[in-house]
């Protein structure tokens, strides 16, 4: 085979008659400008060149196409365009085969459909995942796909953003074949041998007649979790004109529906999420440090906390070893963890024997010597500041001298637990989201003594859990609960001053958070934070505004959803306002001598951004939070903030 190049990061080799046309572009072999200007010159060459009887497309390294080149959204378009190329890979008048060696996305995927041919690797993965950056594909996905695939089921897959594995893409009818062995004499092969006509253009062939019930009811299902995301829809409705328009008008309307909404608020915000998400857990000198190999984890602890830790670790592969106080705790302790994982066997995210081989891995004793064996132990017992540092006292008599200890705790200060310990510079904070096993995020906290490779490994552990993790320095409630705090103190001055809970529930709810503040009051309850300010009551500043109407409900014994009353009243399950709430509201406004007025949903979701910014803003000048990109991912990711409005940090800088 001899080598040519088409550009920096096209190059091909030419295997007899077939041109086998290879992308280079790392780290995921986006479709830069460099890109489709080098596929556009291997299209002149195996048009004009007589010896070229096909073309196999391929990419370099794991990944055959990761999507567009995101980075060059908000540039000024360069020639050739995506779907300048991707018209002329279908028009093409020689077969050209996509060999899908890895991921195959977006842009990608909308490559591969104009391709005349597709083989895949069995491990390749396959989707349109534009919604999730606030666009819809523009390079022809929304009206190839239901031609191969069907209208319902090209919706579910492109307006939910559906990453799929080759083999379901097989099933479906979105690849022509698998290859298990050599992908790329495969294609050979295949489109020299092709059995089907060798030019079969997808854009030619007719979307297969469906019932209109199966298309609305995967676009009820897509949109029920839009949360009010324009992209979701305006795919549903550019997948649908497939089997009514014709390509060429349906192929302008797509591409007029991409520009709007690439150029278009929800996606600025969107793509600021995905590279927040990439930066997330990078900490500056941290990348030259070599973590700690863990294998065992330890953890003391497990309640609801606890256990769902340990069920994350064994997910992960991990050794786990439970302690609690007595033998009565650890086996309940163990059936806990057992049921978390009957509960993965039950959604389909763990089979029988993954369940036995977790379990294998798993000890929970009342021997917390056994902890001599871990290389990270991690605590989840009562956020009491006496209790934990008893214990990491004690746990300094048993761990190995290069075990590291992580502190659980939500609001005591880390800093005074290390500085109990003999070895402050192996603690870190990890503070997880209930249910641990589910709930991605997670803060890594960077304590004053801890060490860089102490901190490496704490990411090191999330990384490999699944989760997201944010570091962050120490204050009172991390990075999530300050601001949640500041939202909270905010919300309730705005029921003084006039606004009711359901009018700020529903002003959130319209911006788009699945559940209004009160309405998540209820579901957690009120009565841990009534204890804290309880607790608070003696040193707050008598100057600094203070709002009675949560106290006053938790007198009253209305501590939320499990008694029946909170914020609201509940009756079978289902939320009521309660005028019983709203007196008090009233009361506490007399007392206070304030003459309520009224507000807007827009004033009310202004002032809890302003609230939430101004927050973050003190975090960032604290250094406790690095970059407002982390605090937007907490929010988003532990807080409920909808991801397609950037985050408060982001959309504090937008209104
Ligand atoms: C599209 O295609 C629109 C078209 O329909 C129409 C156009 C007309 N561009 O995630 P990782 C970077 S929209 C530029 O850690 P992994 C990423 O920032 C696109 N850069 O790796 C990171 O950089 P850094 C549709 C990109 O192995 C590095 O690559 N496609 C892009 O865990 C590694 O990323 C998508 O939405 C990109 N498209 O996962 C796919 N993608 O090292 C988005 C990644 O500086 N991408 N980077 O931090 C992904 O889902 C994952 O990155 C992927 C690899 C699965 C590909």
């Amino acid at each position: 085979m001899s080598a040519l190049r088409f550009s920096d990061t096209v190059s091909a080799k030419l295997a007899d008659d077939i041109l086998v046309v290879t992308i280079d572009n790392p780290p995921v072999n986006a479709l830069s400008a460099d890109v489709r200007a080098g596929l556009m010159v291997a299209l002149d060459r195996a048009e004009v060149d007589k010896a070229v009887t096909a073309i196999i497309l391929t990419g370099a390294g794991s990944t055959f196409i990761g999507g567009a080149d995101i980075r060059e959204f908000g540039k000024p378009p360069v020639e050739p365009t995506l779907p300048q190329l991707v018209a002329r890979i279908e028009d093409f008048a020689k077969p050209i085969a996509a060999a899908i060696n890895g991921v195959a996305l977006g842009g990608g995927l909308e490559v591969a459909l104009a391709c005349h041919r597709r083989l895949a690797s069995p491990d390749a993965k396959i989707g349109m995942p534009e919604v999730k950056l606030g666009i819809v594909p523009g390079a022809g996905g929304t009206q190839r796909l239901p031609r191969l695939i069907g209208t319902a089921a090209a919706v579910e897959l492109i307006a939910n953003g559906r990453v799929i594995p080759a083999g379901e893409a097989q099933r479906l009818g979105i690849l022509d074949d698998l290859s298990d062995g050599a992908l790329i004499e495969d294609s050979i092969t295949a489109i020299r041998h092709a059995a089907m006509p060798s030019l079969r253009r997808t854009g030619t062939l007719p979307v297969p007649p469906e019932t209109s019930e199966s298309i609305d009811k995967a676009a009820t299902e897509a949109m029920r979790k839009a949360r009010g995301q324009r992209a979701p829809a305006e795919a549903i409705r550019l997948v649908r004109l497939a089997a009514t328009t014709s390509l060429a008008d349906a192929l302008a309307e797509e591409r007029r529906t991409f520009v709007e909404l690439r150029d278009g608020e929800e996606a600025a915000a969107l793509r600021h999420v995905f590279f927040a998400e990439r930066a997330a857990g990078k900490v500056e000198g941290l990348e030259k440090v070599s973590p700690r190999g863990i294998e065992t984890v330890g953890i003391v602890g497990t309640g609801l906390m606890g256990s769902g830790i340990a069920a994350a670790a064994l997910n992960a592969g991990y050794r786990v070893i439970g302690v609690e106080q007595t033998p009565e705790g650890a086996d309940k302790g163990r059936e806990r963890i057992a049921g978390l994982l009957d509960k993965s066997v039950q959604s389909g995210r763990l089979d029988a024997a993954g369940r036995e081989e977790h379990l294998a891995r798993l000890t929970v004793s009342a021997d917390a010597e056994e902890l001599a064996q871990a290389d990270l132990v991690v605590e989840a017992v009562f956020d009491d500041l006496a209790v934990k540092t008893a214990l990491f006292q004690r746990l300094d008599g048993i761990i190995r001298a290069d075990a590291i200890l992580a502190t659980n705790t939500s609001y005591l200060d880390p800093n005074v637990i290390a500085a109990a310990t003999a070895h402050p510079e192996r603690i870190v904070g990890l503070h997880f989201f209930s249910p641990a096993n589910i709930m991605r995020l997670l803060e890594v906290v960077n304590c004053k003594r801890t060490a860089p490779d102490v901190l490496a490994s704490a990411l090191a552990f999330a990384k490999r859990l699944g989760k997201l993790p944010i570091v962050c320095g120490v204050t009172e409630g991390f990075i999530g609960n300050r601001i949640f705090s500041a939202y909270r103190r905010e919300a309730e001055f705005m029921l003084e001053d006039g606004a009711l809970p359901q009018e700020i529930d529903a002003a959130l709810e319209a911006y788009g958070f699945p559940m209004g503040l009160f309405a998540v009051y209820d579901m957690a309850g009120l009565e841990i934070a009534w204890a804290r300010r309880k607790r608070q009551a003696a040193t707050r500043d008598p100057a600094a505004r203070y709002v009675v109407i949560a106290d006053r409900l938790c007198e009253a014994g209305r501590f939320g959803q499990k008694v029946g009353r909170g914020w609201y009243a509940y009756s079978q399950g289902r939320r009521s306002v309660d005028p019983e709430v709203t007196a008090k509201i009233e009361a506490a406004r007399k007392e206070k001598g304030v003459t309520p007025r009224g507000f807007t949903t827009d004033e009310i979701v202004a002032r809890l951004l302003r609230a939430m910014g101004d927050e973050g803003k003190a975090l960032l000048s604290e250094h406790v939070a690095a970059r407002p990109g982390d605090i937007d991912l907490v929010m988003i990711n532990g807080y409920g903030f909808p991801a397609h409005k950037g985050g408060p940090m982001f959309a504090a800088g937008h209104r």
